[in-house]
């Protein structure tokens, strides 16, 4: 894992705090350091040395090696994700760990740093023999990623000369990237949360789009990028009403100057550089870029949508044999996810292009389409960026209504497909400590992060920078459950949406079920007669633990050879438990909470368990690695698609499995400090390198 300290300083120079290094063969060395070899070794003494295995032979590495060590690397290009693809190949068939150990050493200062630490990431989630390591975060690897840049002069400032332990946290400002004169502002907490955008770093980096065959090609990948993606839009709707501001909308009309302007004040360590803003009123511009092999027009975007469109309406896509085939009640969703996003496994790509990733491209070089400036793409060609962006939401609301189009052309939910025969649940209730019941406390909260991972501050030791971010208070939901048959399993499903439209008047359960935003869902033994059951927020499978988040800053972790260890989630996917909760309102944002209990013999998925060691922690939004989705139902149900006959609110919708309850979220404008054991945990020096 050290592999991951400093990507940008050769590996030759000691790495973590304990200046472990790398006992690299000198054939290894790039060209300009050869003659250098001797001198390296006494130069650069480590802690402690890793032997490097010498290969006899090493694989061609020329396609990853297309790309410039100082170019940004996208996963939203095509011939980005061709080199990763290639080199992810690379790294999995390694035949054992010391050769992948020798392969990545090689590979380290000779390719481009955020495609190795993409690649190598890839691979070490999806190989037997990595699977359990702890990938450091990547917002400590690449702070620069997601954090004001102001704060890294500073950083190096309280390095030089402040010792290591008396260093203070470099505070980054709660409004750094804007001011309330523009409207957006009011919810850059919620695009520039470091949690959210690791999330989204963390699900593209599992569900890649492009790769080898058996790590793209996951069970139900379409369906859960349309998942995944809807319910971003649906907690950022959320978020803006209980900010006052309207729901986000979609982005059409292509040709049109687009209102948001964003400017993301974010470095480009790479090439010292600073990301490109975007002013207000830009318009998209035919995209023709020779360097990054990305050439597609406006009108291209047009064809694809309207083919899509196209396929839609007459409930089937044509494949590249000619062929028709139908879009199914059960898996059409995953076939048009793919074709839309689109992956390697569109059945298409001719026909239907790729429209979202070359609408992420579009709006990413709007500054600069044809490269005459010399300039790179903005935050939106990056996804651990993208979400930073007012227009991500905009383009990913669009994206979202495709699929709710296709939604409405399937069969609506009868009482039967939403009923659970003989169980009513009669209440449930959310309860939370000095709280009153039924409602849920948000206020801000600071974490800190050590950017010495990712930046090489000299003298060496950890330096802090200390953001504050949305929290809330933690809760337990209480939920009674008749059951007047025999014992069963019951898949208990909360979610959680705003009551009140823009105008102040209730949903109309056509638009509500589009923001119903997944709280949590798990299964349960239902005994005969009344069962009680306690559930706590923070064993939510949407969300991931917030010494997960920020797992390097030396908050309350295990070290990774403890027992504890394996019960953590080990690869970074899961929306942040501090964000499970939209920030509400001062007066209490008045929200609908909706639990239902299903059949949970029709629910289970065989085979739908994770190995108790990766990525089982959030599998709303990203599955379980190396195993089926864990629930047979589409996703989003029962929300997904448009009611049966006669049902107008959500009253109407209910049956006798479901209840629903009013709920306030109050938001208190005061900032915590930050938690107190991750401070003295710092203190004691606690370390989990491996
Ligand atoms: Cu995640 Cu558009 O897919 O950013």
């Amino acid at each position: 894992l050290y592999l991951f300290d400093r990507p940008t300083e050769p590996i030759f120079i000691g790495k973590g705090e304990e200046n472990v290094s790398f006992d690299v063969p000198t054939d290894y060395l790039i060209d300009r350091y050869k003659p250098l070899a001797s001198d390296i070794q006494t130069r650069f003494p480590g802690g402690k040395t890793v032997p490097v295995t010498r290969l006899s032979s090493i694989p061609d590495l020329s396609i990853p090696l297309g790309l410039k060590r100082d170019m940004p690397f996208s996963l939203f290009n095509q011939s980005h994700g061709k080199m990763a693809a290639k080199l992810i190949e690379i790294l999995m068939n390694a035949k054992s760990y010391d050769e992948l150990l020798s392969l990545s050493v090689y590979c380290r200062d000779r390719i481009n740093p955020y495609m190795f630490t993409y690649a190598l990431s890839v691979a070490l989630i999806h190989r037997p023999d990595t699977r359990n390591l702890r990938l450091p975060s990547h917002s400590e690897m690449f702070p620069s990623l997601y954090m004001d840049s102001s704060v890294f002069a500073r950083a190096r400032e309280e390095s030089a000369v402040v010792q290591t332990g008396s260093r203070t946290p470099i505070e980054i400002p709660h409004d750094y990237s804007a001011n309330n004169l523009d409207a957006e502002h009011r919810i850059s907490y919620f695009r520039e949360d470091i949690g959210i955008n690791l999330h989204h770093w963390h699900w593209h980096l599992v569900y890649p789009f492009d790769g080898p065959l058996n790590i793209v090609n996951k069970n139900r990948r379409g369906e859960l990028f349309f998942y995944m993606h809807q319910q971003i839009i649906a907690r950022y709707n959320m978020e803006r009403l209980s900010n006052n501001m309207n729901r986000v909308v979609r982005l059409t009309n292509w040709d049109q100057p687009i209102a948001e302007g964003y400017f993301p004040k974010l470095d480009n360590i790479l090439a010292n550089r600073v990301w490109p803003p975007r002013p207000v009123n830009a318009v998209l511009q035919n995209i023709s870029r020779e360097v990054e092999q990305i050439t597609f027009d406006i009108e291209d975007l047009v064809r694809w949508r309207d083919r899509i469109f196209n396929a839609i309406h007459s409930g089937f896509i044509i494949n590249t044999a000619g062929q028709q085939v139908r879009l199914t009640e059960t898996d059409g969703i995953d076939i048009l996810g793919n074709i839309i996003e689109s992956s390697i496994l569109s059945q298409n790509p001719n026909l239907y292009g790729s429209l979202h990733n070359n609408g992420h491209n579009a709006i990413a070089y709007i500054h600069d389409p044809d490269n005459r400036f010399l300039e790179n793409y903005s935050v939106m060609g990056d996804s651990a960026t993208a979400m930073r962006d007012p227009i991500f939401y905009r383009w990913h609301a669009y994206i979202d209504d495709i699929f709710q189009e296709y939604k409405a052309t399937i069969p609506s939910y009868n009482v039967q497909n939403l009923g659970f025969d003989n169980v009513s649940v009669q209440s449930v209730e959310v309860t939370a400590t000095g709280l009153p019941r039924n409602e849920f406390a948000t206020f801000w909260q600071q974490s800190d992060t050590d950017l010495s991972r990712g930046l090489d501050f000299l003298p060496r030791g950890s330096v802090f920078a200390r953001f504050t971010h949305l929290q809330h208070a933690p809760f337990n939901y209480k939920i009674i459950v008749e059951n007047n048959g025999n014992q069963r399993i019951g898949t208990v499903r909360i979610f959680l949406a705003p009551k009140f439209d823009e105008r102040g008047l209730p949903f109309l359960f056509r638009e509500q079920r589009k923001l119903f935003v997944e709280l949590d869902k798990f299964s349960t033994s239902l005994k005969r007669g009344r069962n009680e059951i306690v559930r706590r927020s923070i064993e939510s499978s949407v969300t991931i633990p917030h010494e997960i988040t920020y797992r390097n800053q030396g908050s309350n972790r295990p070290a990774a050879n403890s027992d504890a260890a394996p019960m953590f989630n080990f690869c970074g996917c899961g929306w942040p438990q501090n964000m499970l909760i939209a920030k509400g309102s001062p007066e209490g944002f008045q929200c609908q909470l909706f639990v239902m209990v299903s059949n949970g013999e029709i629910d289970q998925v065989a085979n739908a368990q994770g190995d108790g060691q990766t990525c089982d922690d959030a599998s709303s939004y990203c599955g379980i690695l190396n195993s089926r989705y864990p629930d047979s139902r589409s996703m989003g149900y029962p929300f997904d698609r448009t009611p049966r006959d006669g049902v107008v609110t959500l009253q109407q919708f209910l049956t006798t499995n479901m209840v629903v309850q009013d709920v306030r979220i109050r938001f208190s404008n005061r900032t915590v400090a930050p938690l107190q054991n991750a401070t003295a945990n710092r203190n004691a020096g606690t370390s989990n390198n491996n």
